[in-house]
């Protein structure tokens, strides 16, 4: 994998990342595919709309339909039929959010599935092997996201579980022959010291991509805004840099400018199932009774399948007769939307103006049109 700066603008940096999959220009967002289907699209309706890669998780695969499955019917990418790059996130994140009964030793956790409540255990090598079967692009290593709010002294025990656990999968990954990459994580909650412990002990065990985990856990938006900020100078200036699971178009403007590169959310495609829809003059809520009559487009400034289409007195209805084309349409827009948005950000960085593409875009963002 190669990781190519086109062009830096202050901290904001515009990059090719090179796999044998394809080619993913950063900063990129990536839809999240967590049973390996964004939900309510085909896959060739997200490459269509403009993506380059996708994310999907090995939680939820291990467990349904398991890995050795996905294996032998060849791999992750002709299961799901997208043949482009895929970033597996290592399970650590959602164990602590879906499984219940988490037993968390130096070894590896314990806990009962969310689907069947059975009995698992996933240690660091079995997190790397998982995704090996899986055969994902991009790997990324196993760890401990603390929740918010956390002790400073179980944050210190904390990253220095995940350290152990890096190496562990490092060492793993290094006697296999694959020729999938694998990002380290960042830990450390809110405390700037111990981010900086750990962003440290990463580097030095030394992965192809940093990702700053554990952040956007409820923690205030001061504290993630000023951890990126302080981060991102002592990340290597020569990989990637991902900050997984954010992707609050606001977040990610801040993100940016501090040179992360890339982001996975599911926003924009629970957003749509919810009737939230990001468009060039706010957020609209779509189920509102204002729009009951309204034969305008949705986003009169947006090309997407949707808004070249329909109404929004339709998506309305839509909307209130819970009906499935509701959800695909939403998605295809707000999947459209944050598509351009990058690419517009992109555009930004490369003609040395994303100052002014961050202003411009700001009270956007943070307007409710509905
Ligand atoms: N670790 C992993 N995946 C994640 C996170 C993390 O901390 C987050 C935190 N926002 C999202 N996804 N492995
Ligand atoms: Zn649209």
């Amino acid at each position: 994998m190669q990781f190519k700066i086109l062009k830096k603008d202050g901290f904001a940096r515009t990059a090719l990342l090179e796999t044998k999959r394809g080619v993913i220009h950063t900063p990129a967002f990536m839809p999240v595919g967590t049973n390996g289907t964004v939900k309510a699209m085909t896959p060739e309706e997200v490459r269509d709309i403009g993506y380059e890669i996708i994310l999907s998780n090995t939680y939820h695969l291990y467990l349904r339909p398991g890995h050795e499955t996905i294996k032998e019917i060849g791999g992750i990418h002709r299961f799901i039929n997208w043949q482009g790059p895929i970033l597996t996130d290592s399970g650590g994140f959602q164990i602590y959010s879906l499984a219940s009964l988490r037993k968390i030793t130096s070894e590896g956790v314990e806990f009962r599935s969310h689907i069947d409540g059975s009995l698992h255990f996933i240690s660091p090598e079995r997190a790397i092997e998982i995704q090996i079967a899986l055969g994902s692009d991009i790997m990324m290593v196993f760890d401990e996201c603390v929740p918010y709010p956390a002790e400073k002294q179980y944050v210190e025990k904390s990253i220095k579980l995940t350290k152990d656990w890096a190496e562990r999968c490092k060492n793993y990954f290094e006697k296999q022959r694959t020729n999938q990459s694998l990002f380290g994580i960042i830990q450390g909650g809110v405390y700037d010291d111990l981010r900086e412990k750990s962003l440290e002990e990463i580097v030095k065990i030394g992965f192809d991509g940093y990702a700053i985990g554990g952040l956007s856990v409820g923690e205030p938006k001061e504290d993630m805004y000023r951890v990126v900020k302080n981060v991102t100078p002592l990340m290597p200036e020569d990989k990637p840099r991902y900050l997984m699971g954010v992707g609050d178009l606001i977040d990610v403007l801040h993100a940016v400018e501090h040179g992360i590169d890339m982001f996975d959310c599911v926003m924009p495609t629970r957003n749509a199932r919810n009737g939230t829809l990001f468009t060039s003059r706010g957020r609209i809520s779509i189920k509102r009774s204002e729009f009951k009559d309204d034969s305008t487009a949705l986003d009169p400034e947006c090309d997407c399948y949707t808004c070249r289409n329909y109404t929004k007195a339709f998506l309305r209805h839509l909307y209130m007769c819970r009906e499935i084309l509701s959800m695909r349409l939403n998605t295809i827009h707000n999947l459209y939307f944050y598509c351009k948005f990058f690419e517009k950000m992109r555009t930004a960085i490369a003609e040395g103006r994303f100052q002014d593409f961050k202003k411009e875009w700001l009270p956007v963002l943070e307007k409710n049109f509905s």
